[in-house]
């Protein structure tokens, strides 16, 4: 039965302190034993010592802080390191702004019955987005069409970061040769999964565009997640030892 999984949820936080407490009350409200993994990259609106405080009266919630905003990507990995040292069975991943209500936690969860990864999709059957512009929509269409066509992905939404993983199948991906650091991580690790021959299932869901705070999506985030798909595509690029030197050089993790 899923309700006896141990299962680790992980919120990556950059200026998300109207929306953390609530977050994290509903989760823990689900009655799942969900351990939350806060992210907190020194959110200058306090985030990160609002989850402190959290922590002190709930022993589940744990809190990561790194020293500054190092994207999205990479702060999904420290809370997968972190969820492994707990011994987790399964791995949620979650925004902090309620465009993922955790209200579908418990059908993602039922679902990893027969799947290694669920995704909470917006386009399958039943899913659907709410309360986003029409160039919101667009993006997300556009960077999923381009992903799928390009990379061959299966799933229909390869861009949601709403996500649960059998700790498994993230400990089978080299996640240190994970080359996306920001938003394009997603892409970059649903084509490892389905490289890998995991089974990947979508549960649907209805994302609705946050109602606090500001999203930290960015046009140099959005190149940054076509670069990803055609390094995914034709890999191996001359660019890539170029890029790889620049890192090593400007002392970056990337
Ligand atoms: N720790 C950390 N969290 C981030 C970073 N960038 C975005 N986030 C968080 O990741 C989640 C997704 O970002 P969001 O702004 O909602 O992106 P959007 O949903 O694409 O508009 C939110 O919970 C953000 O607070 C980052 O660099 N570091
Ligand atoms: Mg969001």
């Amino acid at each position: 039965m899923s309700e006896e999984k141990r299962t680790a949820v992980i919120v990556p936080t950059y200026n998300e302190i109207e929306n953390l407490p609530s977050l994290i009350e509903q989760l823990l409200a689900l009655d799942l034993g969900l351990m939350p993994i806060v992210v907190d990259d020194n959110s200058p609106d306090g985030t990160g010592q609002l989850a402190d405080e959290l922590a002190l009266t709930h022993e589940e919630i744990s809190v990561i802080h790194r020293a500054s905003k190092l994207g999205l990507g990479t702060a999904y990995i420290a809370g997968f390191r972190h969820a492994f040292e707990q011994e987790v069975d399964y791995i949620v991943t979650m925004d902090a702004d309620f465009s993922h209500n955790p209200r579908y936690i418990p059908s993602m969860l039922r679902a990893m019955d027969h799947c290694d990864v669920v995704i909470g999709s917006r386009y399958v059957p039943g899913g659907d987005t709410r309360y986003c512009t029409w160039t919101r929509k667009m993006l997300s269409r556009g960077a999923n069409a381009i992903a799928k066509m390009m990379l061959g992905l299966h799933a229909h939404d390869c861009t949601a970061g709403f996500r649960c993983y059998r700790r498994e199948v993230l400990q089978a991906i080299p996640l240190d040769q994970i080359f996306s650091s920001g938003y394009s991580f997603l892409i970059e690790m649903i084509y490892k999964c389905q490289e890998l021959g995991f089974r990947i299932g979508e549960e649907p869901i209805i994302f609705e565009n946050r109602q606090r705070g500001s999203s930290k999506i960015s046009k140099v985030e959005i190149a940054k997640a076509m670069y990803t798909v055609f390094r995914l595509r034709w890999g191996g690029l001359p660019w890539d030892a170029w890029i790889a030197a620049y890192r090593k050089q400007a002392g970056r993790e990337g």
